[in-house]
């Protein structure tokens, strides 16, 4: 045991700044580089004040110019911008979902996908209220499939998942008008209630933002998760490792980077091909190593144990090493970045999706009809390429660490089981877990989400945040770009329960688990959202009783902004890093951190230094337990 550290975040920019200096000698770009480019960047766009959403703008709100030529004020601006960024991440995340969709209808026993857990989806069909009885599992998987496809447009109704939700929280929707519609639907009305001339009501903007959140956490996003498990098994816990050291300099390596599991799941199915490790040999290699990238990894590493070679801002690290023979990529998140860069090395840059296609890359669409033949024609030609490697290019910095991952709520309600003493609980409830929170063991619960981003040094808010609130006995859960942040340092180890104050210790070593459990990909964070339902059913309070916040302190895409909504207006006071560029409007930046509490008992902070952030939130967490006096 005494020979575990966590890895510091000044190894890991000692490992980049290493890598770098290959990048000089290739003449490659990097966001490093780029970033100084940017700054300062624009005020107006900083401070959510610049609209150009018709064309007798651009405007820009200053004291001089305080309304744009159709005489919005700056709150309308604002209000709308904010409407929009929440509208790009709500459809992303939920065409994530459809996508998803697509792939569970087109499975079958004999083709590229299965059903691989099939109570789930038989819990899921009575959920909804089809019979299952007596029908073929594919038959199921097929009309399950059409219901939740159904779900983006329907013309009437809300979201059957809200379902979930506690009727406290249900009756609050409904109350003020959030219940989201079909999920489309609600993409379309913000992005119809931004366009000119329809509402600068900064109250009517920021509702609807919630609205579009909902359909993306208790719709779209939930679909995705949840089809994801039924089509590729529901995430138990399993031991993995994270960081570049992953990579293997004597194997071929393919990183898998992106979004969805079809792809990285028909990759790593191929690699592990005895045919395939024998062709990678038949090139001079010792075999073949996938790892990831962003949130394709989250998936795999959950669901398969694939290792993480890093987070968001790593992503052209993995090209830098000079050993990577083929960076496979789906959706979202990827930088256009890897294709010139790509060029410098022997690396083969491979673009999957029509949804995200990339100048220098080679297009290999992937749909689920020809998953199997193509996934097998990318790991072959990753297998190929194993001969053009620079060999004076490669340097993958020995830096690694263990991690256990793979806690969706089914495995955290089995590890928690018989933690307490007093009972286990058969029926699979949270109790144990209330326990150890009623009692005080755990004081409560981090959901520390979101990605990188150069404005925050990288990974640092996020391990720092997790190791203050770990030594406070708040136990943290953990997806996306913030999940392999403490997995690169260590904090997804079982031994860092040696970071723990006395009772998440103690709780660790019962359930023999780490303190930051991976909840996996930013979809996932719907799981967040059922287990905090489930939480408060099981103890009869609100789930804005509950001592659990959300915490984003290194985001940056339009889905952080989609995933923030729909947390808060689930209940959970959410904590961010970075300024969503609402800074110029006092009205719109007061309802999202103080108006919006009376709609839905919570509200965002925004806080830049951590010291604080962190601080906030545990006293936060410690006010509710008063609240509730325990
Ligand atoms: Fe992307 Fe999901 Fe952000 Fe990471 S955390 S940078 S969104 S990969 Ni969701
Ligand atoms: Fe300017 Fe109004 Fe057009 Fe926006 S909608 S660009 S504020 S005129």
């Amino acid at each position: 045991m005494g020979d575990f550290k966590l890895t510091s975040v000044d190894e890991f920019e000692a490992a980049t700044a290493r890598l770098l200096e290959t990048g000089a000698k290739v003449g490659a770009d990097s966001w490093q580089m780029r970033v100084k480019n940017q700054s300062p960047h624009c005020k107006f766009g900083e401070t959510g004040v610049c609209c150009r959403i018709c064309a007798m703008g651009p405007c820009r709100i200053t004291p001089k110019a305080p309304k744009g030529i159709c005489g919005c004020d700056v709150h309308g601006i604002v209000g709308r911008n904010y409407l929009k960024f929440t509208a790009g991440g709500a459809a992303t995340h939920s065409d994530h979902g459809r996508e998803i969709c697509h792939t569970l209808y087109l499975s079958a026993e004999d083709g590229n996908y299965k059903v691989k857990d099939p109570e789930k989806l038989k819990r899921i069909a009575k959920e909804w209220g089809v019979e299952t009885e007596g029908k073929d599992i594919y038959d199921l998987a097929h009309e399950m499939a059409e219901l939740a496809l159904l779900e983006y447009g329907k013309p009437f109704g809300n979201q059957r998942w809200l379902k979930r939700a506690p009727q406290t929280t249900q009756d609050i929707w409904e109350r003020e008008g959030i219940a989201p519609r079909a999920i489309d639907r609600e993409v379309s009305t913000s992005l119809h209630m931004s366009h000119m001339g329809c509402s600068s009501k900064p109250e009517a903007l920021i509702r609807q933002s919630l609205r579009a959140g909902l359909a993306d956490g208790w719709g779209g996003s939930m679909c995705g998760t949840e089809f994801s498990d039924v089509l590729f098994g529901t995430p138990k816990p399993v031991d993995t490792e994270a960081n570049l050291g992953v990579m293997n300099a004597e194997n071929v390596n393919i990183i898998v980077h992106g979004h969805d599991p079809s792809l990285s799941e028909m990759i790593c199915e191929y690699a592990d091909d005895p045919e395939m490790i024998a062709y990678a040999k038949s090139f001079g290699a010792k075999g073949i190593t996938v790892s990831g990238v962003c949130c394709t990894s989250n998936e795999v590493a959950m669901r398969r144990g694939i290792p993480m070679a890093g987070n968001f801002l790593q992503q052209e690290n993995v090209v830098l090493t000079g050993a990577c023979e083929a960076i496979v990529v789906d959706v979202q998140c990827i930088f256009p970045a890897l294709g010139p860069l790509s060029k410098c090395f022997h690396t083969k840059f491979i673009t999957t999706s029509p949804i995200a296609q990339m100048p220098d890359s080679e297009f290999i669409e992937f749909h689920a009809e020809n998953a199997g033949e193509n996934a097998k024609s990318i790991v072959k030609l990753a297998c190929e390429n194993f001969v053009n490697r620079n060999k004076d290019l490669v340097y993958i910095p020995d830096m690694k660490q263990k991690a256990t991952v793979g806690y969706s709520v089914e495995a955290i309600v089995k590890v928690l089981d018989g933690v307490t003493n007093s009972q286990v609980d058969e029926t699979g409830t949270t109790k144990p877990l209330l326990e150890c929170i009623t009692s005080g063991v755990i004081r409560g619960a981090v959901a520390m989400v979101g990605c990188n981003n150069p404005k925050i040094r990288p990974d640092h808010a996020h391990i720092e945040l997790m190791k203050k609130l770990i030594a406070n006995d708040i136990v943290v859960i953990a997806s996306g770009c913030a999940a392999q942040a403490a997995a690169k340092a260590g904090l997804m180890d079982k031994q860092a329960k040696d970071l723990c104050g006395a009772g998440l210790k103690r709780v660790c070593e019962l359930a023999d688990i780490p303190p930051v459990l991976h909840m996996g990909s930013c979809v996932d964070i719907s799981r967040m959202m059922i287990l905090a339902a489930t939480l408060a059913k099981d103890s009869g309070l609100k789930i804005s009783q509950l001592p659990v916040v959300g915490c984003a302190p290194e985001w940056m895409s339009e889905k952080a902004v989609s995933i923030g909504n729909y947390v808060v207006a689930t209940g959970i006071d959410t904590f961010l890093g970075v300024d969503p560029y609402v800074s110029g409007s006092s009205e719109v930046a007061d309802l999202l951190t103080n108006g919006v509490r009376e709609w839905v008992e919570a509200a965002y902070t925004v806080e830049k230094d951590i010291d604080k952030l962190v601080d906030s939130m545990i006293d936060r967490i410690e006010e509710k337990r008063a609240a509730i006096g325990i």
